[in-house]
């Protein structure tokens, strides 16, 4: 327990027990090492927890395995064939605003290379391909007065030679990349927005809805309203009203998805029989310290926050209570006339609720969650009232927002089915990144696929949660949007700085390639079972060699990073001896000649 700790008195606690000082009965009050020592005692050790042990299983046999891309992101051709300009274009020409003034003029240059992008497709042998549709390249003023037909063309060469490949395309109409055009009228705030992405969809449906079965109509309006309308970001940019503005971006974004979605339901459904939803992402979140109240309370806003915003009113109709009571009491407590959250009348609600074909999901981390308390900061951060930190035992990724925390899935798996009615799930991305040099043997991708979609699995056969498909972010390295090139997700390498842009593929690709062809996890005790070990054309890097993550090089020699750690106390160590060395040396020197009076100088200040 906390005690007297010498000169540091009772400031400073070693206790697996707080004592209070100021307490005359000095009351102990476990902390969270002892109940983490008291596990350890009682397990005698560290054996793996049920929730990491491998689960042996398939998933169905009309699983869909998907891999994903976004238009601005792997396009390039920005100016090509009348393509308007879109909001990416102009951030990312902003100076400062993309990591390294990178940008999307070429990114991976998939205009131009249809052929090659299917090919990768096919070796990962996946069912479904989910990219976007760059709504500038289509309508380059956004509006339906002009339709740039060979931008269009580019879409349906792409789905004509996903089918002939057997391969499903899964459209995202909005990946992000809104015509810069109708930014200059204002963009997402402007409610006139609604009816323009129904126009622009409407022309997508007509054109290539008799051979796309799958739609998103938004992929995460949580990034599109707080990322690009609050913290600036993402394109626009916009981040001077972080209070109002995203609230309303998000509200517009509802009611667009809402009339998309009614737009396909009457019109399009009967003939062309596909699906629709909208992609909503989010963490999962844990109280920091599962024993405090606060810290639970916090973990519920964080969640309802973020996936809630979206999926309440899609799933259940209306924003959650808690946003609109908590946005509501801090909008009036600051002498506003009314919540800065904008509110659906009845008929909306109707409208809204049960948008749906299924929960389009783009899960990546978790977040443990404690409470903040920011005044009366009129801001969404300070309404959600919360902080966020990782655990430091998860693994790092290329992203600093992504730690490896593979169970939080199958907990948002789980939340989705009870409060949402165990709707149909697509989960249409997931992924891991990594910054650095390029290294082909990307062991921490396979590690991450495996561990996180074997938590889908669990999800899916012990939990009962309704899982129709899963999305690998993404099939290649591509424009990391704010921070350019240097984040790469792809299970193929593109180089960015040859104009060939090749394609290469990670050790990964063959191992997700093996999940798909064995539909999940095969026991090994009914094996050898002919699925494993999948080969990817050009993989050069055999996928049995040491893990590539976690490495740092020292002095020129490439080590663990605990290893470099070691190396660093260890050069420490060597400097002061060999310093102490040097003042002996002095010492003696200064002894034998019998400099008395220097000795005590030199002594003196080394003492003060
Ligand atoms: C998604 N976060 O964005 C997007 O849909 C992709 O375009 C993107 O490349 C991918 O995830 C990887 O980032 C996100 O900070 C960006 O939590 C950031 C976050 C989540 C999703």
């Amino acid at each position: 327990m906390d005690s007297f700790e010498w000169l540091h008195g009772f400031k400073v606690g070693f206790g697996l027990h707080h004592v209070n000082f100021e307490d005359s009965t000095r009351p102990r009050t476990p902390k969270y090492s002892a109940h983490f020592y008291h596990r350890v005692i009682k397990d005698n050790g560290f054996p793996t927890p049920e929730d990491e042990k491998i689960l042996y299983g398939n998933f169905a046999k009309d699983f869909i395995w998907s891999t994903a891309t976004a238009s601005y992101q792997i396009e390039g051709g920005w100016r090509a064939d009348g393509k308007g300009l879109s909001i990416w274009d102009k951030f990312a020409h902003t100076p400062l605003r993309v990591f390294n003034n990178d940008n999307g003029d070429v990114a991976c240059d998939s205009y131009n290379k249809i052929d090659e992008d299917v090919s990768m497709l096919r070796q990962l042998k996946v069912t479904h391909y989910r990219f976007s549709v760059s709504w500038p390249r289509v309508l380059p003023d956004g509006t339906t007065n002009f339709v740039n037909e060979v931008g269009l063309s580019y879409y349906s060469h792409l789905v004509d030679a996903l089918l002939k490949a057997n391969i499903q395309p899964h459209i995202t109409l909005y990946h992000w990349d809104l015509p810069q055009a109708l930014q200059d009228i204002g963009g997402w705030e402007n409610e006139t927005i609604v009816f323009k992405f129904r126009d622009y969809a409407n022309l997508i449906f007509s054109r290539l809805g008799h051979k796309v079965k799958f739609w998103i109509t938004i992929n995460e309006p949580y990034n599109i309203a707080n990322v690009g309308h609050g913290y600036g970001a993402a394109a626009p940019g916009i981040s001077f009203r972080p209070g109002t503005l995203p609230y309303i971006v998000g509200h517009n974004l509802l009611k667009a998805h809402a009339e998309t979605w009614h737009l396909y339901n009457d019109k399009y459904r009967s003939k062309q029989g596909g699906i629709i939803s909208i992609t909503i992402n989010s963490d999962w979140s844990e109280p920091r310290n599962p024993y405090k109240q606060e810290d639970v309370d916090a973990a519920r806003r964080v969640v309802q926050f973020y996936i809630g915003w979206f999926a309440h009113p899609v799933f259940n109709g209306d924003y959650s209570d808690m946003m609109k009571t908590i946005i509501q009491k801090r909008s009036l407590e600051a002498g506003l006339p009314k919540s800065r959250l904008p509110e659906f009348t009845a008929e909306e609600v109707k409208r809204i609720k049960g948008t749906y074909d299924y929960f389009g999901f783009n899960h990546y981390t978790t977040v443990l969650a404690f409470p903040v308390d920011y005044g009366n900061l009129q801001h969404y951060d300070a309404d959600r009232g919360a902080g966020t930190i990782a655990d430091r035992t998860w693994l790092d990724s290329g992203s600093s927002w992504l730690k490896v925390s593979p169970f939080g899935f199958r907990r948002i798996l789980n939340f989705i089915k009870e409060e949402y009615r165990n709707p149909p799930i697509i989960i249409t991305e997931n992924g891991i990144s990594e910054r650095g040099s390029v290294d082909l043997n990307d062991f921490h991708r396979s590690y991450y696929y495996e561990k996180y979609i074997n938590q889908v699995l669990k999800a899916y056969i012990l939990d009962g949660v309704d899982i129709r498909g899963y999305t690998a972010w993404s099939l290649m390295d591509n424009l990391e949007w704010a921070t350019g090139f240097s984040e790469r997700f792809g299970l193929f390498h593109v180089n960015h700085t040859d104009p060939k842009r090749p394609r290469v593929a990670k050790t990964s690709a063959a191992y997700y390639a093996t999940i798909i062809t064995c539909n999940g996890f095969p026991d090994p005790a009914t094996g050898p079972h002919d699925c494993l070990n999948q080969e990817v054309e050009g993989t050069s890097v055999p996928s049995t060699s040491l893990p590539s993550f976690n490495m740092v090089n020292f002095l020129g020699i490439t080590l663990s990073s605990g290893e470099a750690e070691k190396g660093l106390y260890t050069l420490f160590a060597l400097l002061i001896v060999s310093s102490l060395g040097v003042i002996c040396s002095l010492f003696c020197f200064l002894k034998t000649k019998k400099y008395s009076k220097e000795i005590a100088t030199i002594q003196s200040v080394l003492n003060s």
